[in-house]
């Protein structure tokens, strides 16, 4: 049982774990607590992290970044269409219609899903944790975007099955910073008080989400959520790469669009220069040597002009904040503080933006980078029965109002209701009454598209199989149990048909509501999901919410005691864009099959540095503290050896199976081993004598 918790960012992401009684955020094999989002794929291996980003100049078609907005999507999603012109890298479409990422891997074009792309982030991430906690890992939790659509969810639900993960919740990444804020905080207010309400903004490289939370001891519930999935640190830094193109193309008659390459080192010194100038607001340069054609450029800024230039996405800031507000319901005034985290908040003119919305100072006591992962490592911790945390309970909210529809037999037509409203509880079950001989579909779909961030609203169909009449002939009661998961999707999760068997009179029973009438359909039931380790408001409760009105329903003549028995339905699911079971078994597979290459390549590589060290090494000592211990003779055929092999290492050696370094190794220590040996053995001598001594 692990407690880890993975802050998949746009661009960085970060890795917690609970170790020693704390959360803690882990720091990669660099000893840096950031991985980059990056992928990078050679002839021999793949690089993942901050080895991959090294690469994005050297192997820029070949290099990935950006990936986080492709989970979920069609190939033909004009989103996609429109970003693939603007990538370095190549997009493909997957057979399945969804987005793949092409490149030359094991030198052959190879055409990897994003759900495979992202389980190799997660895999480096997961080793991460490993090291870290010295221990295998599989339970976790994983961030997304509290924006993300359920196709999108279900995307990453799979990339971190791909990476042998066991992914105990998707958490909306605002959810997971509130928890951060909340857990520890000691002076809450009581339960029966009135709730503290915080406002949580996070922006990131590419995208802007706000949440504002209730909080009372020991619990929070989201109130409301609004995002601008399209506003980041990237869209200030595309104004500067513009600017600058623009700049070049007067100054130098460059074409910077023309060469990736080139366009590549723009965006990373473009980023360097806006965070420069978060912190500096004189004139900065920015120079890039060999820039293009061997030309060095040099350009500079300050941040006045800077957000002169970047007006338009400043002015997109608070159009979420109004709607956020707007939705809760709530005035300034009753917001006790406003939290920022991200690193995009740390630009001066954005924190600025909100703290004049909201008429107060910003709060930053949770740690910008941090908190997501932090966030979802205590709600692992929560989810964990191995681990003892306080009591805190979760209300997420839902993003956007689902829907189902339904052909509707009575009514010859659709029919259609809101199952879960915007910001209705989540996660949480719902149970729906059907009357109907003979098994039936039932569609959902998001009923806002407009608001959608996404071009499909379909959220999937769920076929209600094995649906039969009663003996009588009448429609059958069918209970139908939908909900939205702790990981924030849409499911048909059960059904149920309620045989009514002989009556303890022997009669036919009388049930008015046998009789099928549109107004009957889609009775709802609510109860919300147990989720473990939540102090209260967690015992199911069976309230109806009652949607038809049953005074227009006929006298029932004679209510007789019925004897029923529930049947079990199987249940169709075909959610939007899934992935099919035996792709997914097949990318398990090839996961497992590339961490094994990556392993094997980077021992081969080992061994080869171990020849190279050996050489160097041998060569220093030959004419230092090892001179004393060899003849002359066998000196020089050393030497002579060491030079041989260095050459091979730059020629045939280059490149070689593991075995023939180990061979190569082994060779040379044939000859140098006797000659350390003698030297070891008269440095221990004396020492021994001296132990003797003592003992004496
Ligand atoms: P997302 O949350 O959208 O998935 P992410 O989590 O990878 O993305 P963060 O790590 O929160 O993003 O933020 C990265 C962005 O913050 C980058 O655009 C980076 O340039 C920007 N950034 C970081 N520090 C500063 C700074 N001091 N000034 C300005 N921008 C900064
Ligand atoms: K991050
Ligand atoms: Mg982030």
């Amino acid at each position: 049982m692990s407690v880890v918790g993975f802050d998949v960012g746009f661009l960085n992401c970060y890795v917690a774990v609970a170790r020693a009684g704390g959360i803690e955020t882990v720091a990669n094999e660099y000893s840096d607590r950031c991985t980059p989002a990056c992928v990078s794929f050679g002839p021999r291996n793949r690089s993942i992290g901050a080895a991959a980003k090294s690469q994005v100049v050297t192997n820029c078609k070949n290099t990935v970044q950006g990936f986080k907005r492709f989970h979920g999507r069609a190939f033909s999603d004009p989103y996609i269409q429109r970003l693939k012109s603007s990538l370095v890298y190549d997009l493909a479409q997957m057979p399945s219609g969804t987005t793949g990422i092409k490149v030359m891997y094991m030198e052959e074009e190879k055409v990897f899903s994003i759900e495979q792309v992202t389980a190799m982030l997660l895999t480096k991430m997961k080793e991460t944790a490993e090291h870290a906690l010295k221990k295998p890992v599989a339970d976790c939790v994983v961030s997304v975007p509290c924006y993300y659509t359920d196709a999108e969810r279900r995307s990453v639900v799979d990339a971190a099955q791909i990476a042998g993960l066991n992914c105990l919740r998707l958490m909306n990444e605002t959810t997971a910073v509130a928890l951060a804020y909340g857990i520890y905080k000691q002076d809450l207010p009581a339960p029966e008080e009135k709730p503290r309400i915080v406002v949580f903004v996070d922006i990131g490289h590419s995208g802007y989400q706000t949440s504002v939370c209730a909080f009372n001891k020991g619990k929070l519930k989201v109130l409301a959520t609004a995002c601008d999935p399209e506003l980041g640190g990237k869209d200030f830094d595309e104004m500067l790469v513009r600017h600058f193109c623009e700049e070049f193309g007067k100054k130098y008659k460059l074409d910077v669009k023309t060469k990736p390459r080139a366009l590549v080192r723009l965006y990373q010194e473009c980023e360097k220069l806006k965070k420069l100038m978060s912190a500096n607001s004189s004139d900065l340069p920015l120079n890039i040597e060999c820039f293009m054609n061997d030309i060095d450029v040099s350009g500079k800024l300050n941040r006045y002009s800077f957000e002169e230039m970047c007006a338009d996405v400043l002015g997109r800031v608070e159009a979420p904040l109004h709607n956020l507000m707007e939705q809760a319901k709530l005035k300034k005034e009753d917001i006790y503080a406003v939290e920022i985290v991200g690193g995009a908040s740390r630009i001066p003119s954005v924190k600025e933006r909100i703290g004049r919305f909201f008429g107060k100072e910003l709060s930053t006591t949770l740690n910008a980078d941090e908190a997501v992962a932090r966030g979802c490592a205590l709600q692992c911790a929560i989810l964990s029965p191995a681990f003892k945390v306080r009591e805190f309970s979760i209300t997420d909210a839902v993003a956007y109002p689902i829907s189902l529809k339904w052909n509707s037999a009575a009514e010859e037509g659709l029919s259609d209701c809101e199952v879960f409203p915007k910001n209705h509880a989540a996660p949480f079950s719902k149970v729906l009454t059907f009357y109907r001989r003979e098994p039936f579909s039932l569609e959902a779909y998001y009923n806002t598209p407009r608001e959608l961030p996404y071009p499909d609203p379909t959220i999937g169909q769920f076929v209600i199989q094995k649906v039969v009449p009663q003996a009588s002939g009448e429609s059958s009661k069918v209970k139908v149990k939908v909900r939205v998961n702790i990981h924030g999707i849409f499911s048909v999760s059960s059904a149920s048909l309620v045989e009514v068997q002989k009556t303890e009179e022997g009669e036919e029973p009388m049930d008015t509501e046998q009789q099928a009438t549109p107004e009957e359909e889609g009775n709802m039931q609510t109860d919300q999901d147990e989720t473990k380790a939540q102090g209260d408001g967690q015992k199911e409760t069976e309230e109806e919410e009652e949607k038809t009105k049953k005074s227009d329903q006929p006298p029932q003549v004679k209510k007789p005691k019925v004897k029923t028995k529930v049947l079990e339905l199987p249940i169709e699911n075909s959610p939007q864009w899934e992935l099919a079971i035996d792709m997914l078994n097949l990318f398990v597979e090839n996961e497992g099959n590339m961490i094994m290459q990556d392993k094997l390549e980077k021992e081969r590589n080992d061994a080869k540095n171990y020849v190279e060290e050996y050489v160097y090494d041998m060569r220093d000592k030959l004419h230092g503290r090892l001179e004393k211990f060899v003849s002359e003779a066998d000196r020089d055929i050393l030497s002579l050896q060491l030079e041989d092999t260095e050459n091979w290492l730059y020629e045939d050696g280059e490149d070689q199976p593991k075995q023939q370094y180990i061979d190569k190794l082994a060779e040379l220590k044939k000859l140098g081993q006797p000659i350390q040996e003698r030297y070891m053995e008269s440095e221990e001598r004396p020492r021994a004598f001296d132990d003797m001594g003592k003992q004496i």
